[in-house]
């Protein structure tokens, strides 16, 4: 049944699921799993010393909104590093989702204003020169979740 006070989209603008982030000790070993276990070829590797990362992102499928839907295989490039850190607590796993969004500020922005903290002030640069913002994983059901605007 539907509910006519129910919008159809979300007031926050996030329109698909962008990628999963997989935490991992050795990238090219990850890598290979995903190559010889599913097919998922690698479309974009690069490393992102803000964020502490060498990454890849292995293309799942494309979608018609500019983006399309990975796995971003993440192994940390220093200790003190979000995904070191992770790695640490948790060994490999889930790290995050991350959903996409035609504008990451005014998303972030809506959804700030719910109560959710959002952990960086401003937009910063994700892979491939996308937009992200993260938002914090106590106040999203104990998920880190990452909000992308595509640079395509
Ligand atoms: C930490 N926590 C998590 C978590 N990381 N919970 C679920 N998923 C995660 N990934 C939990 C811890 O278990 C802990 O819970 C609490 O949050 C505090 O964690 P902490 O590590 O002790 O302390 P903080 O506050 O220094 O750091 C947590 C925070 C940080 C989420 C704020 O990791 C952060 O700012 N992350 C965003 C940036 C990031 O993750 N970058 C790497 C991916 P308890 O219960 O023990 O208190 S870069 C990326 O993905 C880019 C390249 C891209 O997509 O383009």
């Amino acid at each position: 049944m539907s509910d006519s006070s129910t919008p159809a989209t979300p007031f926050s603008g996030l329109t698909r699921l962008d990628h999963v982030g997989i935490a991992c000790h050795d990238l090219d070993a990850s890598i290979m799993f995903y190559r010889k276990t599913y097919g998922f070829a690698v479309e974009h590797e690069e490393v992102n010393e803000e964020q502490g990362v060498r990454e890849a992102m292995l293309r799942i499928n494309g979608t018609d909104d500019g983006g399309a839907t990975y796995l971003q295989l993440l192994e940390p490039t220093r200790e003190d590093s979000p995904v070191a850190k992770f790695l640490a607590r948790n060994g490999e796993g889930v790290h995050h989702v991350a959903f996409g969004t035609a504008d990451v500020a005014a998303s972030a922005a809506g959804i700030g204003d719910k109560g959710v903290r959002v952990l960086d002030a401003e937009p910063r640069r994700g892979t491939a020169d996308s937009l992200i913002t993260f938002l914090h994983p106590k106040d999203c059901g104990g998920v880190l979740t990452e909000l992308v605007q595509s640079n395509h």
